[in-house]
């Protein structure tokens, strides 16, 4: 069958809650994606920063079909030989007395709202059911009810009420406004992303996030750092709050914690708070399967082996520069920011043009897998495994495209 039979296939019989590039991939292998007709592509989306090891990387592949063959799932109603040894390698890797495994980044924000609440009444002394916590505007964390009650972005809440009471939202990047309601004896948390992924990229300024270490601090409120899509290296160090004196204290993990390879999140604390949760409050069927752990510690294992967060801090720098330098004279690209190799380019035209989607139809024609956030704004995140000869393979493709739209 060709893509167009397969694209049918999905549009027949899936849900549409979708949007896709029309592109039907088959192999992945490191930097590269391949299409049913055999096309060969770089991509600079790694499935939304969670294959940072590459694709279909040897290491973490052995480590699945060696434990597949052994045990995959015992459920936590009984003890298996994986689960500890893992719990212990990724509390002394992040530096936090305990770890609590889910499956996706949204059950990993989920928990951490959880334990945050838990603790508020436990611990702080908020009034039973009084528990707030704070959000800034912009972000995402997925897509769950609870998720979408934090979001002020209509495409993700409209239409779902009503929304998760005790959740409210201020500025993101701005200190000011957070002090004025950490004020509030019953703020128990607040939940930010060190770099905003879904908003386009949005880096704030330097000693933002020691900012809100301190606050939270001062007032007493647990800082919950989202790194589902900044975490694991992909900002140039192994998490993005690591650039900062900026210690979260509840770290939320997902996407590349495990390659690509298979669904695992995380929860990171300390016991202060991680033990407010007890037996039988808190869990799930999948959540840290022996399968599960043996992937994951296999993806932080190359992370580390393979200085991924280094390559991503070198590589990053050259794109940003390249592409800067390579589009100095071009009016339609607005903006290039990120860090590490999460970075973006902002088209100069209205939100509602269509010219980054068409960007991303004539990059993907030349080779390279884009896709475009909020209408103007084109992210770019190769695999963290991405090499120089590579990086500029795909600068000639981005600047070509852009200085064809530049020209029309
Ligand atoms: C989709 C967006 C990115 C996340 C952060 C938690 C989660 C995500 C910072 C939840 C998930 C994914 C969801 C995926 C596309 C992608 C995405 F465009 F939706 F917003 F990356 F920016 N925290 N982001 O970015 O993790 O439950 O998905 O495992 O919904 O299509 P999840």
């Amino acid at each position: 069958m060709n893509s167009q039979k397969f694209i049918e296939l999905e549009d027949r019989y899936g849900a549409h809650n979708y949007h896709p590039l029309p592109v039907v991939l088959k192999k992945g292998k490191g930097v590269h994606l391949w299409d049913v007709e055999g096309e060969k592509y770089f991509d600079f989306l790694s499935a939304y920063s969670a294959v940072n090891q590459g694709h279909c990387h040897p290491k973490i592949i052995k480590a699945l079909n060696d434990q597949a063959s052994l045990l995959t799932l015992t459920s936590r109603a009984f003890h298996n030989n994986i689960l500890g040894e893992f719990e212990k390698y990724m509390t002394k890797v992040f530096g936090y007395d305990k770890l609590l495994p889910m499956n996706t980044g949204v059950e990993g924000g989920e928990t951490a709202n959880k334990l945050a609440r838990k603790w508020g009444y436990l611990k702080k002394g908020i009034p039973e059911n009084k528990a707030r916590i704070l959000f800034a505007k912009g972000n995402f964390w997925g897509r769950t009810l609870a998720a979408i009650s934090s979001s002020d972005d209509p495409a993700s809440y409209e239409g779902f009420g009503p929304y998760m009471p005790g959740y409210d939202l201020i500025p993101y990047n701005d200190l000011e406004s957070l002090e004025s309601e950490l004020k509030d004896p019953n703020v128990t948390a607040f939940m930010v992303e060190p770099i905003q992924g879904e908003a386009g990229v949005v880096v704030p300024d330097e000693g933002y996030l020691e900012g809100v270490r301190t606050l939270c601090s001062k007032y007493n409120v647990l800082f919950i750092a989202d790194e589902v899509q900044t975490g694991i290296a992909r900002t140039g160090k192994m998490l993005a709050t690591d650039f900062e004196d900026a210690r979260p204290d509840i770290l939320i993990l997902g996407k590349a914690i495990s390659g690509g390879v298979y669904p695992v999140s995380a929860v990171l604390a300390d016991d202060e708070v991680m033990l407010c949760i007890k037996p039988g409050e808190h869990g799930s069927t999948y959540g840290g399967n022996p399968l599960a752990c043996m992937v994951a510690k296999a993806a932080i294992e190359v992370v580390i082996e393979e200085n991924l967060a280094e390559n991503a801090e070198i590589l990053g720098e050259l794109f940003r520069n390249e592409l800067r330098s390579r589009l100095k004279d071009c009016e339609i690209v607005s903006l290039i920011r990120g860090k590490g190799l999460l970075n973006a380019i902002v088209i100069n035209d209205s939100d509602q043009s269509t010219t980054a989607w068409d960007m991303c139809i004539s990059l993907k024609e030349m080779g390279l897998l884009a896709k475009p956030t909020h209408g103007n704004i084109i992210r770019f995140a190769p695999p963290l495994v991405i090499t120089k000869y590579e990086m500029f393979q795909a600068l000639d493709i981005i600047e070509r495209v852009v200085r064809k739209y530049e020209s029309r």
